[in-house]
């Protein structure tokens, strides 16, 4: 495992990945070098079939406020011009194995753009959302415009994006956002089981239904499921296919390879 100073990895045997935020001190504000080090976890788990799911998350008390704004007030046009951030966040978002976000506490700005990255979003009861970058008299960077436009809808989207207001983990689980609400001191035991729920099904199958339920965004509803119907066929060559088929009709727990 690489040494790494803003992040934290821990594995189990069960093929999940927990990658943790640590910078306490600075409430786990992004920097170049946290999203450097994140976007290098995801390559090396990427690459490790041992890995089946990730889960990321801070801690019980705070998810991450967002970019590091005393990082970005160093930054004139020229050296935004020349920023690495937004090759990070592309490795992020073209990261394929599934991904789930345990967000407890204050999960703002690009932090909640990250947390927007995952797959499926596990929020503590003491989770706050928020676009606050109007504030600051910018606007979202990786994403936010775009993303939470498409979760919860214009209305809250941009109640949230031009008010910089934001809103608790109920409000979270009903606009979409979160799919699962519990309390802080559960929210990572809740997401890692249900990230090794996740990570014992079929790699290949997890792979293109994650790339199918994204590919919904940006297709029409026939070529998204003219890209189904193909998947689900070329699913029918895969040895996992006939592996939990038969172990369905052998009544007992398929074991899947990636073949
Ligand atoms: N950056 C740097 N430091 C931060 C920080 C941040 N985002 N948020 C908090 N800190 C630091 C504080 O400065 C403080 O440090 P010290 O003063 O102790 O040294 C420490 O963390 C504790 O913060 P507070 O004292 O403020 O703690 P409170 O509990 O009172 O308040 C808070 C918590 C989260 C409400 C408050 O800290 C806050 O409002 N933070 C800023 C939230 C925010 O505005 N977030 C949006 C940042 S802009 C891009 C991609 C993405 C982005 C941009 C471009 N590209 C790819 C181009 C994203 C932009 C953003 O996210």
């Amino acid at each position: 495992m690489r040494d790494y100073s803003d992040i934290t990895i821990e594995s189990d045997d069960k093929g999940v990945r927990v990658i943790r935020l640590n910078r306490p001190e600075a409430h786990n504000a992004l920097r170049t070098h946290l999203l450097a080090e994140l976007a290098d976890a995801l390559s090396a788990a990427q690459q490790n079939d041992a890995i089946g799911c990730i889960v990321i998350t801070g801690s019980e008390t705070l998810f991450a406020a967002g970019a590091d704004i005393k990082e970005m007030a160093q930054l004139d046009a020229v050296a935004l011009w020349k920023d690495q951030r937004p090759l990070h966040w592309k490795s992020i978002r073209e990261f394929t194995k599934p991904v789930v976000a345990a967000v407890n506490g204050y999960c703002l700005g690009g932090g909640f753009e990250l947390a927007m990255h995952a797959d499926i979003l596990i929020a503590g009861s003491n989770a706050q959302f928020g676009q606050p970058e109007i504030n600051l008299g910018i606007i979202p960077g990786a994403g936010g415009t775009q993303r939470l436009v498409r979760t919860v809808g214009k209305s809250l989207a941009m109640k949230m994006v031009l008010s910089g207001e934001f809103i608790n983990a109920q409000q979270a689980l009903a606009a979409g956002i979160a799919a699962e609400i519990t309390q802080p001191e559960n929210t990572l035991r809740c997401a890692i089981q249900l990230a090794q729920k996740i990570a014992c099904k079929s790699p290949i199958a997890l792979r293109l239904a994650k790339e199918l339920v994204l590919k919904s965004y940006e297709t029409t509803l026939e070529q998204g499921l003219d890209a189904e119907r193909k998947s689900f066929v070329f699913l029918a060559a895969t040895d996992d296919r006939n592996e939990g088929i038969s172990a369905f009709l052998e009544k007992r727990e398929p074991r899947f390879t990636g073949q």
